[in-house]
């Protein structure tokens, strides 16, 4: 029999310095998010088979129609982790208010802040997906609620990740000590390490945007985009357009390949579309821990200070040279 497998909770008891608080806790909370995963997995899998495809007639509080799928994971995500006794608060894109757990409430240290199934647009045609989230402490401020111990800057986040529900099942975090993918091996139901400490090239040749929305753009990202798009080959370009309609399938390939995904703002909505606690945060400090950077175009993600839990920001996340070139791009624009 060959070495034993670097399974996720291995991982993280064997590297109790890298990881927040008392590693057990970490450890167990780790593992219910990789359980949310695995429930996930199986639902998408059969979907096609058990009817819950399509939508459930409802609205969501980001105006957007709910998908059964969409329902599914967020039940998952609340049903999950209100048994954990880890986590006191939660805070989801299809919850318009943070749900507090007061029977984990005091020993559930953690808040957890997620986008149950991130990819919309992709659910009843099996194409990519994924879940996003990210990990809090909990400290409320004095007399001030649980929302607003939800809306911290993201770096106050002691963990962050996804899992991808891909040709494979992947959870990829961080805790501030690198970033770790762990693939979801379907014969034994564990996460087992396949991507230890990822590091992002400085530079890719790849970029994700939706260019439909190209003239919504202000001209600096038009500018961007077009420098990408040029043909010049001495310049490494044109770069090849690798867009899944999946924030953290498309955000995957950058970690591992390098290149730019953008959803930028638009002429009459500055603030674009993607939400800044459960998307750009949690991706942002994974990007960073692997070298790479994640910006409003003018601002570092991670330094935005938020103000409501469902904030949208203008979104550039990647390697390091596009997206400081889309800064540039920006702040030219700027001084007009
Ligand atoms: P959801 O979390 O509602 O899926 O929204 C996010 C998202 O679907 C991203 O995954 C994706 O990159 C983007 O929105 C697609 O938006 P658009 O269809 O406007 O290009």
């Amino acid at each position: 029999m060959g070495p034993f497998p670097m399974t996720l909770t291995r991982f993280i008891i064997e590297r109790p310095a890298a990881h927040p608080g008392a590693p057990g806790e970490f450890s167990a909370l780790m593992a219910q998010v990789g359980l949310i995963g695995k429930m996930i997995a199986a639902d998408l899998r059969r979907a096609g088979l058990i009817n819950i495809l399509g939508t459930t007639g409802a609205t969501n509080v980001q105006g957007e129609a709910v998908k059964k799928l969409d329902e599914i994971a967020n039940e998952t995500f609340v049903n999950v982790l209100q048994h954990s006794g880890l986590v006191c608060v939660l805070g989801s894109e299809e919850m318009e208010k943070p749900l507090h757990l007061p029977q984990n409430w005091p020993q559930g240290k953690y808040m957890l802040l997620f986008d149950p199934l991130d990819g919309s647009s992709n659910t009843d045609v099996n194409m990519p997906l994924g879940s996003i989230f990210s990990i809090l402490r909990y400290d409320e401020k004095a007399g001030q609620g649980v929302e607003a111990a939800l809306i911290r800057r993201g770096t106050e986040q002691v963990a962050a990740g996804y899992v991808m529900y891909g040709s494979s099942t992947m959870l990829v975090y961080t805790s501030g000590q690198g970033v770790h993918g762990f693939t979801l091996d379907p014969e034994v139901g564990e996460y087992v390490l396949s991507h230890e400490d990822i590091r992002m090239p400085m530079h890719g040749n790849v970029y994700a945007v939706n260019e439909g929305n190209y003239g919504k753009w202000t001209s600096g990202i038009q500018r961007f985009v077009d420098d990408l798009k040029a043909q010049d080959k001495a310049k490494g370009r044109p770069y090849a357009s690798r867009y899944s309609g999946c924030l953290a399938a498309d955000v995957h390939r950058i970690l591992l390949g390098g290149g730019v995904y953008l959803y930028p703002g638009e002429k009459g909505k500055p603030e674009g579309k993607l939400r800044l606690l459960y998307e750009a945060n949690p991706l942002a400090l994974l990007v960073h821990q692997a070298g790479g950077l994640a910006s409003t175009g003018s601002t570092p993600i991670l330094e935005v200070e938020p103000t409501s839990l469902h904030q949208r920001v203008p979104f550039m996340i990647g390697s390091r040279d596009e997206v400081l070139l889309g800064e540039q791009f920006v702040r030219e624009e700027a001084r007009g």
